[in-house]
């Protein structure tokens, strides 16, 4: 199933057309039918040449209506653009343009109806004009000719002239369409709420990507809600991916507002403070700084007031009157409530480039965010429909991330992270590889007798959330000893680091298993060689005769952190391919440096 909304200038036709293409009434209220005139969003379906089936979402043209038009086609992914061959480009032909220029809109037919009342040459030609310079650029692979650009089709809704040719075009521009992926987070905007005698309140909404079940616990403004029943086109179904047109059923639910939308939990990020790079639509060069100190932002079917402020060129903070969940990549239309009507009110699309900013206090601050910002964006610099936001990306700006941090900003990890659920910027990792050996010198002239620092000091120098990252900095020449890190000191005399050498290369190969004392013999090294050898920070002692790499502790820790927790002795002995000899003193000092924990005589689990 697609979705494909309608756009164009009141009148132009538009509910006509669906209503010639679904033989369905789209103008469902009493004033609509009075008026002539379409107030709210009308839904209509049909199938396609294909057999595909195409919903639309009819919305309306009168420029009053503009936020209703806008929630409309916020979550739909193709537009079929209406121009009346007899009146040509009008006013809410270039707002509406310009709004699916801000929102990024890929996918778009024109069609100029009404072609029984005037040549609609003229207005074919002025229309492909205008939506190829304002879209084009951004248009996947054209659906239909003229290549490259918008496709076009002349029709009348009232002979019914031009509608099969309308339907394979139609056809064309769904078969364009991307296929949205199933296992996306759900976010599906309310576009309609409305209760059920009987089965309580239902919200309708253009669901873009992924998957609603009957039973699914989803957020609705933070809240957990059960999806009762589910339907789609008027069908019950008990499972519906995007894109598709659905109803859900929340019995017993308050009735909510338009714009709310349901969400999968941790999924999405709900946040009322965002950074975004504005972008600007309509041919102008709308400068962040242009921008007024209030607007109003659209998203999906949300309509929300913010405040804005400008951080330097293009970037922007907009503090939002109520949270919203959002996404990297998300996109963001800018408007201007208080304009005069005469003007185009929709002012720029926006990007969000971070969904947990920072504050900004420190003057010279929010010029120097604008800076890493842009510095971070993907390339080329012009970001778009979400895509090329990644995890590269979101830990350039905040450099540590937990994975659940990355779904919730819609950055999905293909890799395991650096620590356990810590991933963190490469280039920051080595700088904080840096900065820890840094501290753990000062700490040692600082502390002449007691020369290893404390895990737990170094983490806080480094101001990192978890002692476990720190534990994973330490590589030589730093060691880890009982819970604290020592600076190691060169200088072994040349017999006793040839043997170390010798027994740091099987080692290399059999990380957990340390030489048995015949062997430590063999390379005549003693408790008084092996001692100089731990205090140089060639070796790491777990106990009297057990000794490893340094570094083994950390990596330990890390491989015992992915088993079923708590685990016993043989467990542990088992993931990390050694003997009781090893394995019973390593858990030890791993208990002692803080790294596992003892439960019982049997059980230990990762801290
Ligand atoms: N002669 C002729 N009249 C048409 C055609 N299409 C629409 N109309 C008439 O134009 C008027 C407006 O049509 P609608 O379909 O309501 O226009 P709309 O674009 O949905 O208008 P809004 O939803 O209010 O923006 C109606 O009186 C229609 O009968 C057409 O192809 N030929
Ligand atoms: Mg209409």
């Amino acid at each position: 199933m697609h979705v494909v909304a309608t756009a164009g200038h009141v009148d132009h036709g538009k509910s006509t057309l669906v209503r010639a293409l679904t033989g369905m009434e789209p103008d469902r209220l009493d004033e609509e039918r009075r008026r002539g005139l379409t107030i709210e969003l009308g839904y209509a379906w049909t199938g396609l040449p294909s057999g595909e089936r195409l919903a639309f979402v009819d919305v309306p043209g009168h420029e009053r209506f503009l936020g209703t038009m806008l929630a409309g086609v916020g979550p739909v992914p193709a537009v079929m653009f209406v121009v009346a061959a007899d009146e040509g480009w009008m006013p809410q032909s270039e707002e509406h343009l310009v709004a699916l220029e801000a929102l990024g809109l890929r996918h778009c037919l024109l069609v100029v109806t009404r072609s029984d009342l005037a040549d609609p040459t003229p207005a074919l030609d002025e229309s492909r004009t205008r939506l190829n310079a304002a879209l084009g650029p951004r248009l996947d692979a054209a659906p239909v000719e003229p290549v490259g650009g918008v496709g076009a089709v002349v029709v009348s809704g009232r002979t019914g002239e031009g509608l099969p040719e309308l339907r394979r075009a139609l056809d064309r521009l769904v078969g364009g369409l991307p296929r949205p992926d199933p296992g996306a987070e759900v976010r599906l905007w309310i576009d309609r709420a409305f209760s059920v005698t009987g089965s309580g309140t239902v919200v309708t909404g253009t669901l873009p990507a992924g998957t609603v079940s009957v039973g699914d616990e989803l957020l609705l403004a933070g809240e957990p809600v059960r999806v009762r029943g589910l339907e789609s086109l008027k069908e019950a179904r008990d499972t519906v991916p995007g894109v598709a047109r659905v109803a859900v059923n929340l019995r017993g639910h308050h009735l909510p507002d338009r714009g709310q939308a349901l969400v999968t939990p941790g999924g999405w990020t709900y946040t009322d403070l965002v950074d975004v790079r504005v972008a600007p639509v309509g041919g102008q060069r709308q400068e962040a700084a242009g921008l007024p100190r209030r607007l109003t932002v659209h998203v999906g079917s949300a309509a929300v007031t913010a405040e804005v402020r400008p951080l330097g060129g293009r970037v922007v903070r907009l503090r939002l009157a109520r949270p919203v969940p959002l996404h990297l990549g998300d996109v963001l239309l800018l408007r201007d409530p208080g304009r005069d009507r005469s003007e185009v009110r929709v002012l720029a699309g926006a990007s969000v480039l971070d969904v947990r900013p920072p504050s900004l206090r420190r003057r010279g601050a929010p010029r120097e965010r604008a800076a890493l910002l842009e510095a971070a964006l993907p390339k080329p610099a012009e970001p778009d429909g979400g895509s090329g936001f990644g995890v590269a990306f979101a830990l350039r700006t905040h450099r540590l991330l937990r994975a659940g941090d990355l779904r919730a900003m819609g950055v999905v990890p293909e890799a395991p992270g650096t620590v356990g659920e810590w991933y963190v910027d490469p280039e920051h990792w080595a700088e904080l590889g840096g900065r820890l050996v840094a501290a753990v010198g000062r700490y040692g002239e600082g502390h002449p007798l007691e020369p290893a620092m404390p895990v737990e000091a170094a983490r806080h120098a480094l101001g990192l959330p978890d002692r476990r990252l720190v534990v994973a900095l330490v590589r030589p020449p730093l060691t880890l000893v009982a819970g604290r890190i020592a600076a190691g000191r060169a200088g072994l005399p040349a017999p006793v680091a040839r043997a170390v050498a010798g027994v740091r290369r099987e080692l290399a190969e059999r990380p957990f298993q340390a030489p048995e004392a015949k062997r430590l013999a063999e390379l005549g090294l003693g408790t008084r060689e092996l001692a100089a050898a731990v205090r140089a920070g060639s070796l790491l002692r777990v106990t009297d005769g057990i000794v490893l790499l340094p570094g083994a502790d950390a990596r330990a820790a890390e491989l015992l952190s992915r088993l079923p927790q708590p685990f016993t002795v043989s467990q542990a002995g088992r993931a990390l391919d050694t003997t009781r000899r090893v394995a019973v003193p390593l858990l030890e000092h791993l208990d002692r440096a803080g790294l596992t924990e003892r439960l019982d005589d049997v059980h230990r689990r990762c801290t």
